[in-house]
């Protein structure tokens, strides 16, 4: 399929000027989640996050990295995003050079999209900061109000994921994900689907099958799930394509996708009819907005993904939601569904009929708790 590039989106963000920032650290938190989150691939019992802190003229600008502590969703660790952000991006970054020649700078260095994300990120939301703004409007969109969805872990027992769903259900979530791998799949979609025949439904199998799976991947087709995430290998696009035109439902891919350039070969190759975009693991806002409005000129609906994030990078996917395209409830839900104390405030609530505000003010809208961040605190280092 022929598709069309439409008109950068991204030409006003790429002519801001970088600030300076006198100082600038790593911290890294641990938080406990309420209960394990469980994937094809790995279960995680807390969220280490990786925090950069970017201090300009007494003003303070937090921004989080997507990475884990592990490379069991991407091959980003903590640990290498520290590497390359200290030894080969933080060095480029300086002021008075534009967005635009700092992502040229960054793209010397090859993948490493989380690193460059929040850093990227991190000088956006100092930006706003300082000229008082909400990222959103810095992103030069209006406010809106946000749809929710809830993305419910690989569970032991099929009474779990029910009672998980019921959850979600009666919170007024627009949609629900839940997690399948080989052998917890048809069955426990099937179990969801005839308690909850209406309900906007989705799996996401983290790139657990092979195309030797596609018969029984079909088998899905039978329960009107709004899409299946990721089902073939997480750098798979090619036979994600195959495995489209023998499938009803709407792919989404997810791990595959890291740059506009991939959206693009993804989309004109029909490997998929939805993409879901984490802004950490394309590399930025800037691509984020990219893909999105790509994506959208094309008629192929987009939804921004979460990692758990705490409540910086689930601003951060807040914000990033009024850009042009984002016309699917995401991976975006409630603190409490992650954490029994966050690191900011507010919390993220949902209202009655299940939106999520924009939290109001400059920058992400969020106030980082100094006393949260100590308590939670594994490790710190000054960088600059
Ligand atoms: O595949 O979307 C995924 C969490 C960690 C790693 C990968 C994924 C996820 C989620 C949770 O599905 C999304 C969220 O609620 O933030
Ligand atoms: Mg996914």
């Amino acid at each position: 399929m022929q598709t069309t590039m439409p008109p950068s989106p991204t030409a006003a963000l790429e002519r801001l000027a970088v600030p300076p920032v006198e100082r600038i650290d790593f911290v890294t938190v641990r938080l406990p989640f309420v209960s394990p989150f469980g994937t094809s691939v790995h279960v995680w019992s807390d969220k280490e996050a990786l925090l950069l802190r970017l201090e300009s003229a007494g003003i303070v600008a937090w921004s989080e990295c997507v990475s884990d502590p592990d490379p069991y969703y991407s091959p980003e660790t903590n640990e290498t995003v520290r590497h390359i952000a200290k030894e080969f991006l933080l060095p480029t970054v300086e002021a008075g050079i534009t967005l635009g020649e700092l992502e040229s700078r960054f793209r010397r260095v090859r993948g490493h999209g989380m690193a460059k994300a929040t850093i990227e990120n991190g000088l956006l939301i100092l930006l706003a900061l300082q000229r008082g703004v909400p990222l959103h409007a810095l992103l030069d969109r209006p406010a809106r109000r946000i749809m929710s969805g809830l993305s419910i872990g690989l569970k032991e027992t099929k009474a779990e994921l029910l009672s998980a769903v019921d959850h979600a259900v009666a919170r007024r979530y627009h949609r629900v994900k839940m997690k399948v791998k080989k052998g917890q799949d048809v069955d426990w979609v099937r179990a969801v689907r005839e308690r909850f025949p209406d309900l906007a439904l989705m799996v996401d199998a983290n790139g657990d099958y092979t195309s030797a799976d596609i018969d029984h991947l079909k088998q899905l087709d039978a329960f009107g799930l709004v899409m299946v995430e990721q089902p073939l290998s997480y750098t798979d696009i090619f036979e994600h394509a195959a495995l489209q035109r023998e499938m009803k439902t709407p792919i989404c891919l997810d791990e595959s996708i890291h740059s506009l350039a991939d959206a693009k070969a993804a989309v004109e190759l029909g490997a998929c009819r939805v993409i879901n975009i984490k802004q950490g693991r394309v590399g930025g806002l800037l691509e984020a907005i990219r893909i999105a409005s790509y994506a959208a000129a094309n008629g192929v609906p987009v939804w921004s993904g979460g990692m758990d994030e705490t409540g910086i990078g689930r601003a951060v996917n807040i914000h990033l939601q009024t850009a042009d395209g984002f016309t699917l409830p995401g991976d975006t839900s409630e603190t409490s569904n992650y954490f029994d104390e966050d690191i900011v405030d507010a919390p993220v609530v949902l209202s009655d009929d299940g939106f999520i505000e924009i939290p109001p003010g400059p920058g992400l809208g969020v106030r980082v708790l100094p006393d949260r961040i100590l308590k939670r605190m594994v490790r710190m280092e000054r960088v600059r």
